[in-house]
């Protein structure tokens, strides 16, 4: 017989508080509502549609963890099991998600002036606004600390100038936050890093082209962000210096990658066993294959744990004890294994699994940006590796 809970096999429905198990429930309703229907045409025709930000502000999706300006500040296991519904229909719209909440609503919450606050907020909650985080640039992905974009001191603002790269809807993004290099007036005084929230319609000198012939993530807008001699006033300028202020982000939207990737592998997973179920060959279903029963077992035990430990760091960031290399770990297990997972369920498919009918492929293309974007793979290895010997061996 098969087991009852054979989706849930460590219970972890069981370790969700009652209000947890709600949002979890509403949250896929609305991706089954709003998300599914659409997601085979957007990759297939590499298009965000904006409006989809508007649906999920109305459902409460967007800076979730939030507390007032329109948010409904749930704690960071609902944030992940959010992210988990929504990536379980596409990576893409996940991101789209995360980098409002995370990126974009969190700095300004934690960074920003009340003013600056209460006008971006609630638009971003609602959905109305969109915004985008610029970090990445041609020449500095791994090692953001080598940015070369620059913000100097102007009259009572800033003048920014440089290139970013890789951004997530900066084409549609109403506001912008970009971390540059502020360049001290003082002779000798080293640069520090810091953030500015630049507001598309109050600048000049802002341009944001989208990157063309992606074969991944396409059912979300990436771009670039082009500065030249844009000037924000003093007031856009986060309260927060050094690399600290961007990676203090990059924990709440990492944390919340970990919990997504394994929505996007359950949904392999879930497929692949179906089909394997379904489809017989030599007289027999594939799943009455030994290869076929192994490979869906390590899938199943890959999921199981992975949702444990994500769980687990939910847990801690709730009481303020989980260290950022805990994230790491997080993210860089989850999203590996769930690229892993991706790979196998398609095989198990045989041609079909290539079919954008069977909704797996897509999955396999998007974890390839997942696992490598919000610090790849390897880098988490040497983050991780730097908290257990001391010693960095990034340079
Ligand atoms: P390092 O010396 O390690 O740190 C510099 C300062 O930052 C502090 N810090 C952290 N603070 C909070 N949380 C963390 N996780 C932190 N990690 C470091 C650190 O304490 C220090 O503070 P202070 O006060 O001493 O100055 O800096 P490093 O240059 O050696 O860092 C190396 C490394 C590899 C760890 C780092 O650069 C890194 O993580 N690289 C990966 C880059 C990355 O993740 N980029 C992401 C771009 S955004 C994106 O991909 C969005 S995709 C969106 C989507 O669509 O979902
Ligand atoms: P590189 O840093 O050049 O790395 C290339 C390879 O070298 C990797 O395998 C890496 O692990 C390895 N490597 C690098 N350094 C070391 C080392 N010291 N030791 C060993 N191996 C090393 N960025 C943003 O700021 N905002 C966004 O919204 C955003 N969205 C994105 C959306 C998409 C679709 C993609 C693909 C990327 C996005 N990014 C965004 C950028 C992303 O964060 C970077 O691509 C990522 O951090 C890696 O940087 P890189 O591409 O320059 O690769």
């Amino acid at each position: 017989a098969v087991l009852s809970h054979w989706q849930d096999i460590l219970l972890l429905d069981q370790q969700l508080s009652e209000e947890e198990r709600l949002i979890r429930d509403s949250a896929a309703q609305f991706c089954r509502q709003h998300l599914a229907p659409t997601v085979q045409q957007a990759n297939e025709q590499g298009q965000f549609n904006p409006e989809l930000m508007q649906r999920m502000g109305e459902a409460g999706l967007l800076g979730a963890t939030i507390d007032g300006y329109g948010c409904p500040a749930v704690g960071y296991v609902a944030y992940g099991l959010i992210a988990r519904e929504v990536e379980r229909i596409d990576s893409g719209y996940r991101s789209a998600m995360s980098v409002q909440s995370s990126l974009v609503m969190h700095p300004i919450r934690q960074y920003a002036t009340e003013r600056l606050r209460e006008r971006w907020l609630p638009k971003l909650a609602s959905g109305e606004a969109i915004g985008c985080f610029g970090l990445t640039e041609p020449e500095a992905g791994s090692d953001p600390s080598s940015m070369r974009t620059t913000a100097v001191k102007d009259g009572d603002g800033y003048r920014l100038n440089g290139e970013k790269m890789w951004i997530t809807n900066s084409p549609h993004a109403d506001v912008l936050i970009v971390w540059a290099k502020v360049i001290s007036e003082l002779a000798g005084e080293a640069p520090t890093i810091s953030g500015f929230v630049v507001e598309r319609e109050q600048v000049k000198g802002l341009s944001t082209p989208e990157l063309q012939h992606k074969l991944s993530l396409r059912a979300s807008t990436t771009g670039a962000i082009v500065l030249q001699d844009v000037w924000v006033a003093a007031e856009n300028r986060l309260n927060i210096d050094g690399l600290k202020g961007p990676f203090s982000c990059l924990n709440l939207a990492r944390y919340g990658i970990s919990w997504g990737a394994m929505g996007a592998a359950e949904s392999c997973w879930q497929t692949a066993r179906d089909y394997a179920l379904e489809r017989k060959q030599f007289g027999k279903p594939l799943a009455q294959t030994q290869l076929v029963q192994k490979k869906l077992v390590d899938m199943q035990t890959e999921i199981a744990l992975g949702l444990q430990g994500s769980l687990r760091v939910g847990r801690l960031l709730e009481q303020q004890q989980a260290d950022p290399t805990l994230v790491s770990m997080m993210k860089r297990n989850n999203c590996g294994k769930a690229l892993e997972i991706a790979r196998n369920a398609r095989d198990i498919l045989g041609g079909n699994g290539i079919s954008a009918e069977y909704g797996v492929m897509h999955h396999v293309m998007n974890l390839e940006t997942v696992n490598t974007y919000e610090g790849t793979h390897d880098i988490h290895a040497l983050i991780m590796g730097r908290a257990l010997t001391g010693l960095q061996a990034f340079f």
